[in-house]
């Protein structure tokens, strides 16, 4: 073992049982005192930890809670990430049905997802830093999809706080690809995202009809409340969305990485605490968690109490085209294809 690895503790711990199978939680935790930890069900980030104990992310107590509710609390999400019309998937020369999970739409990879599966769970520890590697078989038949997906998700933090996850598939047919990560970050010490401040690199937005699917419109941020160009305070834009249906977001920023990659930043009251948001990817979507409910959300954090803007979810992908016809090279597969992305969360407390 080398010096630098000394610095960091691994765990691989039984964290329940579901559906009589057992669930590990994997932990790395870095010269620091950060914790990352990753359940094998649902490939979810189960914590972000500083030395203080602090949980930046969402999550439950139990398995069974991630599926109680339709909200995705740190899961993976696959193999597409975001609504499906009518879950008809439009390839080059033919259209697939997908099984449905939100009305006539696909959501978040069906029914089926990434986020609903267990995965084979292991810890790295032969580089510098360990990673947690996650992988998994995706089969056509399972997910209803096209095409037999090998999926690795790789999760790494280092010493300078930086949380890298790289999604890896392999596809043996023409398919779809644009997995993201679901965490909703509270990063203060309230039950309220409200009093965060958020900066997007972001001008666009796409204009989403009444089933929340992409018209193909985009609309300018300028002067609205959707202009977080600069910091701005999540309370002020969410009071001027209060007429709209959702009070508050749930919308697709079509966004510009800076030259290091870096799309967005959540900062917490008085600077105590920040996440940098990294993604070579063009589109971030932004949920303030403005459909929370008290029922079937049995929150650690709040003792089992669900509440609309608890945290905000910001989830890089790739965006879809207007009513996702055709579906974008850009999220497609090919076959004998390997294709990889990365989410990279730099925390700074
Ligand atoms: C985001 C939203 C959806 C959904 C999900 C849990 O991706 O776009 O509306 O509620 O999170």
């Amino acid at each position: 073992m080398s010096q630098k690895q000394t610095s960091f503790q691994t765990t691989q711990t039984l964290f329940d049982y579901y559906q009589d199978q057992p669930v590990t939680k994997f932990s790395l935790t870095n010269q620091n005192g950060v914790r990352l930890s990753v359940l094998d069900f649902g490939a979810l980030v189960y914590e972000i930890t500083l030395p203080n104990g602090q949980n930046l992310i969402l999550n439950y107590p139990h398995t069974k809670d991630y599926l109680a509710n339709p909200f995705y609390l740190g899961m993976a999400i696959g193999r597409t990430a975001g609504r499906i019309k009518n879950g008809i998937l439009h390839l080059a020369n033919r259209t697939v049905q997908l099984p449905t999970n939100e009305g006539t739409t696909t959501l978040h990879g069906g029914p089926h997802g990434f986020n609903s599966q267990f995965w084979h769970g292991q810890i790295q520890t032969n580089d510098a830093e360990p990673k947690i590697i996650l992988q998994r078989h995706q089969l056509s038949q399972i997910d209803g999809f096209p095409g037999n997906l090998q999926v690795t998700i790789t999760y790494s933090l280092t010493n300078t706080n930086r949380i890298n996850i790289n999604f890896q598939a392999h596809s043996d047919q023409l398919s779809v690809f644009n997995p993201t990560m679901h965490l909703y970050f509270n990063l203060g010490t309230t039950n309220s995202i409200l009093d965060h401040t958020l900066q997007i690199n972001s001008t666009q937005i796409l204009q989403l009809d009444s089933q929340k699917i992409p018209t193909g419109q985009l609309m300018p941020t300028a002067q609205t409340p959707f202009d977080f160009q600069t910091p701005h305070l999540l309370n002020t834009a969410i009071e001027q969305l209060q007429t709209t249906t959702e009070k508050g977001f749930d919308d697709l920023f079509i966004v510009q990485p800076d030259a290091d990659q870096k799309i967005a930043e959540l900062t917490a009251p008085n600077n105590q605490c920040q996440i940098q948001l990294f993604s070579q990817r063009n589109g971030l979507v932004v949920f303030s968690a403005n459909s929370f409910t008290k029922e079937h959300m049995n929150l650690t954090r709040t003792n089992g109490v669900g509440m609309p803007y608890l945290g905000l979810a910001l989830e890089p992908e790739t965006l879809p085209n207007g009513e996702n016809e055709p579906v974008e090279d850009s999220i497609l597969i090919k076959p004998n294809e390997t294709k990889n992305y990365q989410i990279g969360y730099q925390l700074i407390f």
